[in-house]
This record gives structure tokens, sequence and C-alpha cells, in this order.
């Protein structure tokens, strides 16, 4: 709080559209849209300008008034007054309730009158605070609430975008334009309006203006003096006389709006913790939530929330271990503190924290060789449950310090996610409040940044054993959630005991044969130049292919190619653009530019592999558990799902996956038709389940149903099409967006789908009911009870709700496969551990798992990977895997 700041209350009041516009117009709707393409930058400058002021102003009472349509008084009686202005843009609309939502969850009053404008209900709070004895703060776009500054009314005006305030006292009116604030409407009304469509007087300008205002003292003495005001504006002024008065009546804030609300109702109240969540979650504002909760904690703390319960942090002293592991009970909070990646890793130091007593806090690089063994075992004991945040991670570098952990009991990022599979991301200083209704610890985060200073790494360490206390007990509040939302099962028997076989899986790592990645590499360097040079040669020129802007120069004005999408530096050259370039044009320049991007993809994807490999040339990739939605399995460095299925170049990267030392072969085994299958169990159409037993290829049987001729005359292409049009539907194609992926026009589409639902209907019911469903309980759900929360369903702006519908047409079906292929994946790594086996798991693709198999073990491995597979779940419809072997990742291929 700044000195000058009194005791009194303070008002502050916002100008809910005015601001919402600023915001629209600063900040990029591109860069701020959620993932389901809502534009949020109205609501994300107005809530950031918000907390600010909330932060730096330290109102008590807050309101933000709206207007609630065009027409006013103001309108009635000018009916010129703002016509001019156009709709809305696109993206604006929808963002003002999404805001007036945001200021729910803060308890924040949205006060409109119907008549009136925002700026006559700020006017009529103003004045009747400041004659109670408030201070007011009032933030607009709008100037003519200067009218409105006195000594106890700031205007806070935004010069530019969002951020830049002016603070508009009687003095700042005076110095910015020569006038007082009494004097501001008259001036604003002899000069016009452009933006409210209010004509000036011809001739006056801003000058001119300001210098009557100031000689006659006001607009009044002005009118009355008209006659005397000398040449050819004189009389341009005694001709305009009347609109003047229009100008000023118009601009006049009204003072007494019925509004049915005083500013004591305006007092700030404790946020609703779980509605902020819940609307900050889906405007996807990560930060700007961290900075409320950061920025106002007073406010954020759950009024009689409960407070973190003491905790007796106490540093491990040598020989302490033995004692304290075998008094901390049956389950033990763990935090670890250190760096890890796929394969490797380093501790530095542990928190550790059962149910009751002290924390203990360990640090690794001073431990005696006594206290060292105890953890050892403690880790590696079965019996004894561990719970860990995000524990992929810390399980690396445990292994990697020779204690490798078993008996994984809990981790609550894994938890949280199955809460919230829509989450980006699972920070415990995020879930703490969020479960807890607490904060983590107050200045955590800063400690831990600041760990060079070795007093604050001495509070590090022991706010590690804080925090395994934390985790324990948050643990505890999201299994009961969990249980709550049905998702137990899938917690504890498909996600928890995936992850140490995804550490084992990474630590596994997959060998590549590097002199063939290197060749790879060169020949895709070969066709990247290859490709650039066709394009210099039909340009005549050289330019840079990787350059929009030269791009455009070329596409556009050398060849003068038809103008793809505008977008803010001339037009797109994006993949699907030159797609359709390409389709529409046929032009060489664009074969080239494709085979370009292609190339330097591919090259890419191979140059990163390379320096990945360790020294016994394997690359390890990280399988990420709480990445996607879905429910599948993200990879990352490298990222190994990205590698193309079907094209030659594409395999010619698998081939460079090849078997490792002291390996006989490679396998994989896959799911064929996983999705398809899925929703004929789901739907319980009896002619798709029929297809399926019948052993024959679903895809040709559909097809030669739908469109009524013999299975053997179904051709590839038509195998083809149905196939399109059988998951086209399932994701929520419309006829337009199937015409476009069949190449076929939209009547033609309808037909085929006419067709198609008439001889599936089971298909069609189900596709109906699965949105319904959801659309009332809010979610939709995979066969093992995995949720998909689509609060969007019910929005009624179209746009978010239709994408909202077709997640809940494919959530369960993608869902239920990523369920399928995890529970696959424990079973065919439980089969290979029972019968004794080496052979072990390498990857996990799509619907796919890779198996590097041990000399000798090729028919058992086969028969076992099979059976896990096969027998994943039980569906009305059976689960076909097939299965190959060879010497590299596409010599296994089938
Ligand atoms: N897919 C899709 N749209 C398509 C083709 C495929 O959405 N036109 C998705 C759903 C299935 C997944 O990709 C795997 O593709 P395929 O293996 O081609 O599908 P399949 O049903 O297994 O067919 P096939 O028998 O031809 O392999
Ligand atoms: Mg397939």
């Amino acid at each position: 709080m700044s000195a000058d700041q009194s005791d009194r209350p303070r008002l502050l009041l916002l100008d809910g559209h005015s601001l919402a516009y600023r915001a629209f117009y600063a900040l990029p709707e591109a860069s701020f849209s959620t993932t389901t393409g809502q534009p949020t930058n109205a609501v994300y400058g107005f809530t950031a300008m918000l907390i600010n002021a909330l932060r730096d102003e330290e109102p008590t009472h807050v309101a933000v008034a709206f207007d609630v349509s065009r027409h006013t008084f103001r309108s009635e009686r000018f009916p010129e007054y703002k016509a001019t202005r156009s709709s809305s843009p696109d993206g604006f609309r929808g963002q003002v309730e999404l805001i007036e939502e945001v200021l729910a969850a803060l308890g924040i009053p949205s006060v409109k009158k119907d008549g009136y404008e925002a700026d006559d209900v700020i006017a009529t709070l103003a004045r009747q605070a400041e004659v109670e004895g408030f201070d007011v703060l009032i933030i607009t776009g709008d100037r003519d609430a200067f009218q409105l500054v006195g000594e106890r009314i700031t205007v806070l005006y935004p010069r530019r975008g969002v951020s830049d305030l002016a603070r508009m006292t009687p003095a700042t009116v005076v110095e910015r334009y020569g006038l007082t604030p009494e004097q501001y409407p008259d001036f604003a009304a002899l000069r016009g309006d452009p933006s409210d469509n209010l004509p000036s007087v011809p001739g006056v300008g801003e000058k001119t203006a300001t210098k009557w205002i100031v000689q006659f003292g006001s607009l009044e003495e002005l009118v009355r003096n008209a006659d005397t005001v000398p040449g050819k504006v004189g009389q341009s002024l005694r001709d305009h006389l009347g609109q003047v008065q229009t100008n000023r009546d118009l601009t006049e804030l009204v003072t007494d709006v019925p509004i049915g609300l005083v500013p004591g109702d305006t007092e700030r109240r404790p946020f609703d913790r779980a509605r902020v969540h819940e609307v900050f979650d889906s405007l996807q504002f990560r930060v700007l939530r961290e900075r409320l909760f950061e920025t106002l904690p007073d406010q954020a703390a759950p009024a009689d929330g409960p407070s973190a319960p003491e905790v007796v942090v106490r540093r491990a002293a040598p020989g302490d271990l033995p004692a304290w592991l075998a008094g901390a009970g049956a389950l033990v909070g763990v935090v670890v503190r250190g760096r890890w990646g796929a394969g490797t890793g380093q501790v530095d130091s542990l928190g550790l924290a059962g149910a009751a007593g002290d924390a203990l806090a360990v640090d690794c690089d001073h431990l005696d060789s006594g206290d060292a063994e105890a953890l050892r075992r403690w880790f590696a004991d079965p019996a004894i449950g561990k719970v860990l945040h995000d524990a992929n991670g810390p399980m690396l570098a445990l292994a990697a310090h020779g204690w490798p952990l078993a008996g994984l009991a809990g981790d609550t990022a894994l938890a949280a996610y199955v809460v919230l599979p829509g989450q980006r991301s699972f920070d415990l200083a995020d879930l703490v409040p969020r479960f807890l209704g607490r904060d983590l610890t107050v200045g955590a985060g800063q400690s831990e940044q600041l760990s060079l200073d070795g007093v604050v790494e001495a509070e590090a360490l022991e706010q590690a054993a804080g925090h395994a206390r934390v985790v324990l007990e948050l643990n505890a509040a999201l299994v009961s959630e969990v249980t709550r939302r049905g998702g137990a099962h899938l917690l504890a028997e498909v996600e928890l005991p995936l992850v140490p076989l995804l550490v084992q899986i990474q630590t596994a790592g997959i060998a590549v044969d590097l002199p063939l990645l290197r060749e790879l590499e060169a020949d895709f360097a070969v066709e990247v130049a290859a490709a650039q040079a066709d394009a210099h040669a039909v340009a005549g020129r050289e330019f840079n292919l990787g350059s929009p802007k030269q791009l455009q120069e070329i596409l556009f004005d050398q060849f003068g190619l038809p103008k793809t999408k505008k977008i803010k530096t001339g037009f797109t050259t994006d993949a699907d653009a030159l797609t359709w370039l390409r389709e529409t044009t046929g032009h060489p320049v664009i074969e080239s530019l494709l085979r370009f991007r292609d190339a330097s993809r591919l090259r890419q994807t191979v140059a990163g592999l390379i320096p990945l490999a360790d020294s016994s040339s394997r690359v390890h990739t990280t399988f990420n558990q709480t990445v996607a939605a879905t429910g599948r399995l993200s990879s990352a460095d490298p990222n190994l799902q990205n590698i193309p299925v079907r094209t030659s170049e594409g395999r010619r990267i698998r081939a460079a996956f090849v078997v490792g030392a002291g390996f006989e072969t490679l396998m994989t085994a896959d799911y064929a038709q996983i999705e398809m299958r899925i929703m004929a169990h789901l739907c319980g159409d009896p002619g798709l389940i029929e297809a399926f037993a019948s052993g024959e290829d679903v895809h040709s049987t559909v097809a030669s149903r739908v469109f009524g001729v013999e299975p053997e005359a179904v051709d590839a292409e038509m195998r083809r099409r149905i196939k399109a049009m059988s998951y086209g539907l399932a994701y929520g194609l419309s006829a337009f967006g199937l015409s476009q992926q069949l190449g076929i026009d939209t009547a033609e589409a309808r037909r085929l789908m006419e067709e198609y639902f008439e001889r599936f209907g089971g298909m069609r019911d189900y596709l109906t009911s699965v949105v319904e469903e959801a659309r009332t309980t809010g979610y939709t759900e995979t066969l093992m009870g995995r949720r998909r929360y689509l609060p969007d369903l019910t929005s009624d702006i179209r746009a978010r709700r239709e994408i909202a519908e077709r997640m809940a047409l494919n959530a369960p079906i993608q869902g239920s496969a990523a369920d399928i292929i995890k529970v696959a994946m424990l079973r065919a790594d439980a089969a290979l551990a029972t019968g004794g086996l080496r052979s072990r798991l390498l990857l996990q693709v799509h619907d796919e798992l890779v198996v590097e198999v041990a000399p000798g073990e090729v028919d058992q491995v086969t028969e076992l990977v099979r059976a896990a597979m096969a027998g994943a779940v039980s569906l009305d419809v059976p689960l076909d895997v097939s299965i190959g072997v060879g010497a590299s990742w596409q010599a296994a291929a089938h």
C-alpha cells in the first residue's frame, strides 16, 4: 500500500466492456485461445488487469459494470449515438460471459442496468461512495469518466493495451488537457466523439475547444456568449449549437441509475476456490491462477479452511536411518531431490515422512554406509508402501543411485490425472490448495530456486521432508476423490502399476543402428538440398524456403497463386495451405516446397535421434502418463510415436531400430482395428458384431453392405473410403467433413452416410446417446471408467459445444483403446516375468508393443504376448493380435 493510502474504504470500479475490448485488441487471439478453440484474449487481459489492480490498489470493495445492450436512453434520444459501431468481432463474442464467470468465482459483483451504459452505473456507484466517505478508483477505457474525477475519485485510464494505466487526478486532468474535470465534458461536447458517432463542430478542433472553455469557463457561458465569438469558427459554433447541446447531454453521466446495489454491498469476499479452479481450468489460465493465488494469499486462503498441521522436520544425523525407517510405518511419503532422465539420474537429498512422527530430511551426499544400506533395503522392500509425486523421474534417479524402488503405493500426479485428465500439468503447489484447501507452504517455490546459497539449501532440504508429509496427505485426499469418481480400479490396477513398468522400459531403451541413422540423415539432407534446388530453379532465383516472408513473395507476387487464408503477416503458407495450393494449382514450386518440408522433418527426426544414443547405442524415450487427456501414453525425447507408419521414409527410419546385443530378435505385436472393435462393442450393433465374428475383414464387410455389392467386389478404394467413413462418423465428422475427406460432394457424402446408418443403426443410436449422456453427466467414460469431463457440452457458444461433442464421441473409443493397450502391457510383462524369460518390453507405440526377444525364447514369447494382448479385456467381439519378428523394428512389422 502506498504511503498516501488512507484508512477509508476503497471502492474499485471497472468498466467491463470497454476493458474487455481493449484487451481483445491488445492481445493476439491466436496466442490466447483454449485447446478447444475458445478465444480468451479479452478474458485474459481483463482478468490480468483485475488481479494487478487488486494487488496494487488493495481495494476493500470491488464491482464491475457492464453494458446490457446498445439500446439505451441515449440511443433513444439520439438515434445516431454509437450507430456507426460495427458489431462485435466473432472472436469477442462470448468472452464477456466468460469474464462474468471469472468475476462470480472471485466473488465480485457484476452490475448492469437495462437502458443505461456501464459508465452510468459506475458514475452512480462512484458518486454514492464518495458521499459515504469512500475513496474511489475507476478503471475504464472511456474518457467520459474524467468528469467524475475529484479529490476522492481517481480514474485509471489505459494509455496503451491493458497494463499501462494513467492515474487521472484533478491535477493530471488539468496537466493533460488544460481543463478541470468539470470542464472536460464541455470540451468533449465541442470536440465531438467519432467513436460514439457524435459530430464535432466543423472547423473546431481540440485546441479551439480547449481555448473557448478556458476563456469562458464553461460550455454554458460559451453558449450564452456565442455571439461574441469572432471569425468563421464563431459562425460555425452558432450554426451548430443544437448539436453541441445534444453532445453535452449525451456525454453527461447519469448518477442516479436505480441499480439496487449500494457501495457497501461490494465488499470483497474470499474467493470460491473450487470455482476459481473450475473456471480457470476451463479457460486454461494456469499462470494467471498462480499469480492470483500468489499475489493475493490472504484472500485466497479459505476463510475457515484447515491450516497445515505441524510437521516436526528433522535432519537425519549419522546412524539415524535404520531406527527411523523401522518406525516409519507401512506407508511413507517420499520426496526425491536430484536430477533424472530416462536411463540416468542422481539423488541429492530425500524427504521422508510417515503418517505421524518426525519427517526426516536426508542429505545423500553425507551418508554413512550403514545408513545408505538401510535406505537401499527399505526402498527395495515391496511390503513398505511409498507414495511419491510424479514417481517416474524420481524412480529413475533412485535406480541410478543404486536404490531401486519397490512398493510404489501412490502417485499424487497420477491420481490427479485420473481425477482431471484434461489438466495440463500437475504441480504439487497447485494440487495442495485444490485438494487440501491450503497452500503448499509459504514461499516454498522461492527457496527451491535459490538453493545455491547454503542456508537456503538447508531450508530446501527440510522443505523436502515437509513436502513428503504433504504428499502422503494429498494422496489420501486424491484417492478418495478418485474413488468418488469411479476411477479406483483404473488408478490402482492400471495407471499405478504401469509406473514401474515404464521406468523399466525407459531404462532398457532400444538399440539403434548408428551408421544407418547417419546414412539416413545424409540421404535426407541430399533430398532437402535437391528439393531446394528444384524450387530455386522454378523460381529462377535463390530464396530461403524456410522464410514465410520470402515464400509469400514467390508464391503470391511472383507466381500470382491464389491467396490463402489471411494472417497478420500476409497470407499463410502452412501445411494445409500448401496442400490446398497443390490441389488447386498443381504448381511445381509447391511440389518442391512440400518435398522440402517432408525431407527437412525427416532429417530432423533422424538427426535428433543420433545424439540421444548412449554408449551401447540405445536410445531411451520418456513415456509420460499425464499428458494426453484421452488416456494414451505420450513419448518424448525422442518422440517415438510420430515416426510415419505408412511411408517408405518412415519404414527406413524404423529399420534403424534394431535388436540389441545379447538378444535374438525384435518382435512387434499389435491390435488390428482396435478402435472399430471397441466401437462395435460399445454400440452393440448386431451387424457390426457379426462382421467381426465372421472373421472376415471388417472394413470390406462393412463396405460390401453399404455399397450393396458382394464382398469379393469390394476393391481397395471402396475399403479405404468406407474405413475413412467409419472412423469419420465415430469422430463426429459432418457430411461436409466427410465429403472433404473422401473427395466427393456433400450430397454424395450425405447419401453414403444415410446408407451407412441404415445398415448399422446401432452405431447411430450409440453416437447420439453418448453425447446426450455426457451432456447430462458432464463426462464420458471408457471401458475401464476413465472419465473425460466436457463442460463445454452445455456451452451456449456453438463452436465450443460442437468441439466438445466431437470429443464426447471420440473419448470413449480412444480412451478405451488406451486402457486396453495399457492392460496388455502389464499382462505381457507379468507373463514374461512369470515364465522366467529374459525377453522384455521395449516400447508401446499406439496399438503396438515392441519386445526384445532373448535367444531361444521366440515361440514362448509369441504365445505369451498374444495371449496377454488378446485377453486384456473381454469384449463382444474378439481382439485380433498380429505378431511379427525380425532384426529391426521394420523387419518385425507384419
Ligand atoms: N484412422 C482414422 N481415420 C482413417 C483411418 C484411420 O481415424 N481414415 C484411425 C483410427 C484407427 C487408427 O487410425 C489406425 O488406423 P488403421 O490401422 O489404418 O485402421 P484399422 O481399422 O486397423 O484398419 P486396417 O485393417 O486397414 O489396418
Ligand atoms: Mg490397422
